[in-house]
């Protein structure tokens, strides 16, 4: 089914480093890349899934202080534990690096450089919060104190968390030291590097007013920064940690001793840089990936994300790219999404609310999670998880629609054919309706991938699983088997069949399960890729297969009332 192959890259929102994500931030970024990924590489294009650990800035200085650890330790271990929670999920990225790496480190400062040359980086005089007590600069979440939008007494340096409005440390009333409490503080000037976004607006907008294939959301949003009018950002901070200022030549700026990028600067950054260590990894070709002088023009470049990346994502990224004047790949189509709420409030990972990635897999095995988030992705608005809804998902679309039908069939098959496919009697009304059903819903389901409308894909998927169960009730062969058992063969092959397809089709969204169903029913590789030519003839008569190991297990309502009381389910 597919058309001319494509090289599609993919990138999701690198995860930051300050703890395992939570269910939010999965469904949000890395479990809807990783879906469209793995449906492109089934439908025979060349995919590269890349993603990183976001390292720097004040965050992972924080957590790392408050596990007593160094930076660096602390990244080390929540790398692995990130690592760990990604193979947990099938999450099936082509390279999983980290923003800490050299060659994200010397990206940064050729941009940096450049991007001054081009008179798009300027060094100025600016104001900062330095706390005496501590003896150090306090950069965004070193500095706490009260919203100056809103009253808010705990806002961070550089957000507040109650109203949302983004803010420079120096803006806080009262504000104090986040690290030792202290409020002897004062404002002093600095010298910081400003990236001049406001030179850029024109050919922002062009750029972004010429994308045709983005999601409202993400132009909606790009569109409003740009008609508030883009503000020249600070791209370095006060920091021990992170990637280390240089001048125009790429040398150690004189002055910017104990100054760093900024970490919004280097992330994004850090897919370019993850990517070439892929390549040194893989001997793979990262230009042709990233340079469009090396053959990246013919390179589709998709990116994932919550709608709070999407400006850093459609401005100052591509600040970044475009102003440097070289022959950077920039983003083609951008997916953006709202927020999975818990029970309608926030996830939290500072104040651990919610469900974490690790704690999840406990619990149930990626598949359910994998199938229940995406169906009830949060496209359109935020959509609110809750346990009764995860119950359903996994009970009635899984364990019922999908996991009732594939045992039937095979077990059926083992217990009345021998374990193989059979022979004899022809299709008649039945098959017609269900071959017809199947050949209108299977563009459809294809289409929705495509676009990356998981909802409508997850609901076409269902659909399909929905049509087979309604063509063995009404092809019965049970029914015919004494009398007739030529017609019950011919509902058994395709009953087979069907389960065949429902494996193949469930690859990219449930992997495990999907591929207990193909080994099962002995689909060949050739069969497993999403060509659907033929589907219903894929196992032919003769040929073996088994029934499955439980595919679902269902949750019980004891598993919910429990899991309600860990984790104060709805209780805020
Ligand atoms: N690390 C996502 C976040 O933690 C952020 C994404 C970076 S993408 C270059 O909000
Ligand atoms: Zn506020």
């Amino acid at each position: 089914m597919s058309d001319t192959p494509k090289r599609i890259l993919i990138t999701s929102a690198l995860p930051y480093i300050n703890g395992v994500k939570h269910l939010g931030n999965l469904a949000g970024s890395m479990l809807p890349a990783d879906i469209y990924a793995r449906v492109q590489r089934l439908l025979g294009h060349e995919v590269l899934y890349i993603c990183a650990t976001d390292e720097h800035g004040t965050p992972a200085e924080l957590a790392a202080a408050e596990a007593g650890l160094s930076v660096k330790v602390y990244c080390d271990r929540m790398y692995e534990a990130q690592c760990e929670a990604g193979a947990a999920f099938d999450l099936s990225y082509d390279w999983f690096g980290r923003s800490s790496g050299d060659a994200t480190a010397a990206l940064t400062q050729h941009f940096s450089s450049v991007l001054e040359r081009n008179g798009l980086i300027e060094a100025r005089t600016s104001k900062q919060v330095y706390s005496n007590a501590d003896g150090r600069y306090l950069p965004d979440r070193y500095v706490e104190g009260t919203c100056p939008n809103c009253g808010f007494e705990k806002a961070r340096g550089d957000q507040c968390d109650n109203c949302g409005k983004l803010l420079d440390p120096v803006d806080l009333i009262d504000p104090y030291s986040a690290v030792s409490g202290s409020r002897d503080v004062e404002i002093r000037e600095t010298e910081h590097l400003y990236l001049k976004q406001s030179e850029m607006s024109g050919r922002l907008r062009d750029w972004v007013e010429g994308q045709t294939s983005w999601p409202p959301l993400a132009t909606s949003i790009a569109l409003k920064w740009l008609d508030e009018g883009l503000r020249d950002r600070s791209i370095t901070r006060d920091l021990e940690w992170g990637i280390p200022v240089v001048d125009e030549n790429g040398d150690p700026r004189p002055g910017f001793d104990g100054k760093v990028y900024y970490v919004w600067f280097d992330a994004p950054i850090a897919y370019i840089g993850a990517t070439q260590d892929w390549a040194s990894e893989t001997s793979g070709d990262w230009g042709r990936w990233w340079r469009t002088d090396q053959g990246a023009d013919d390179v589709e470049y998709v990116q994932f994300m919550g709608k709070d990346n999407v400006a850093f994502h459609t401005l100052s990224f591509p600040t970044t790219l475009m102003g440097s004047g070289e022959p950077w790949k920039l983003v083609d189509t951008l997916k953006a999404f709202n927020w999975v709420t818990w029970y309608g409030g926030k996830f939290s990972t500072s104040q651990k609310r919610g469900v974490f990635m690790d704690q999840a897999i406990d619990l149930a095995p990626s598949d359910a999670w994998r199938w229940h988030l995406m169906a009830n992705a949060p496209e359109g608005s935020d959509a609110a998880f809750t346990w009764e809804e995860f119950q359903t998902s996994v009970n009635s679309d899984l364990a019922n629609v999908l996991g009732n039908f594939v045992n039937r069939i095979t077990k059926y098959a083992g217990s009345k054919f021998d374990g193989v496919v059979p022979e004899g009697g022809v299709s008649g009304g039945h098959e017609d309706w269900v071959i017809a059903e199947i050949g209108h819903r299977l563009p459809m389901m294809i289409a929705h991938f495509d676009a990356r409308e998981f909802r409508k894909a997850f609901a076409e998927m269902r659909a399909i699983w929905a049509a087979g169960n309604e063509y063995l009730t009404r092809a019965a062969p049970w029914t015919h088997y004494k009398a007739d058992p030529d017609q019950a063969a011919v509902g058994v092959r395709m009953g087979l069949n069907l389960a065949a397809l429902f494996g193949v089709i469930a690859q990219p969204v449930i992997p495990r399960a999907a591929s207990k169903i193909l080994d099962a029913l002995g689909v060949p590789d050739d069969r497993r890729r999403w060509d659907f030519d033929g589907w219903a003839d894929a196992l032919p008569a003769g040929h073996a297969v088994a029934a499955p190991d439980m595919l679902f297990a269902k949750i019980e309502d004891t598993d919910i009332a429990e899991w309600t009381e860990r984790f104060e389910g709805g209780g805020e």
